[in-house]
């Protein structure tokens, strides 16, 4: 169980490479307000990481932090990043399916509450990436929707202190 948590650490990490290099990306694009919420997003990610981290070591288990592979950079549109961003959260919550199915196997029930915070929190990142998804495929990814759309995930606001309470302190 030890080496599959740690194994969903490089997943977090991973998965904040991912968006920050979609931040990156869309910052290029000008879309500003995009890029805002990608890097929230990668911030986000990061305290998943984190929260696997901490778990660990509450479990007197060892760290041990593999190489994680380097995000993919170049995108062929908006669209395209977003459909990118579905599909990994879709394979993060298979991953955590099955690190559930693994605690519930071996009778681990810490790990079984533990993870019981990321089933939900994969509910929400699939529905929120998909919302998004939808609207830019309305506006065909293009035109004055995007700018809307632009200014209004700029607003997007990211706080670890909300993520904390919910954790198996
Ligand atoms: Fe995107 O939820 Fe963690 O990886």
């Amino acid at each position: 169980m030890c080496q599959a948590l740690n194994e969903q650490l490089k997943w977090e990490m991973y998965s904040a490479n991912l968006y920050l290099s979609m931040s990156g990306y869309l910052n290029k694009l000008g879309l500003t307000g995009f890029a805002h919420w990608m890097r929230a997003q990668y911030e986000e990610e990061t305290s998943h990481a984190m929260k696997f981290f901490d778990y660990v070591l509450k479990r007197d288990g060892d760290i041990q932090l593999e190489t994680i592979e380097g995000p993919k950079q170049e995108w062929k549109d908006l669209i395209d990043v977003f459909e990118d961003s579905l599909h990994h959260e879709s394979e993060i919550t298979w991953r955590i399916n099955n690190l559930m199915k693994m605690a519930k196997e071996e009778g681990d029930y810490a790990s079984d509450i533990f993870l019981h915070w990321f089933v939900v929190e994969q509910v929400e990142e699939e529905e929120t990436v998909r919302d998004i998804l939808a609207k830019l495929k309305i506006i065909g990814g293009k035109g004055d929707g995007v700018l809307l759309m632009d200014k209004e995930l700029s607003q997007r606001n990211f706080s670890r202190k909300s993520l904390k309470s919910i954790t198996v302190e």
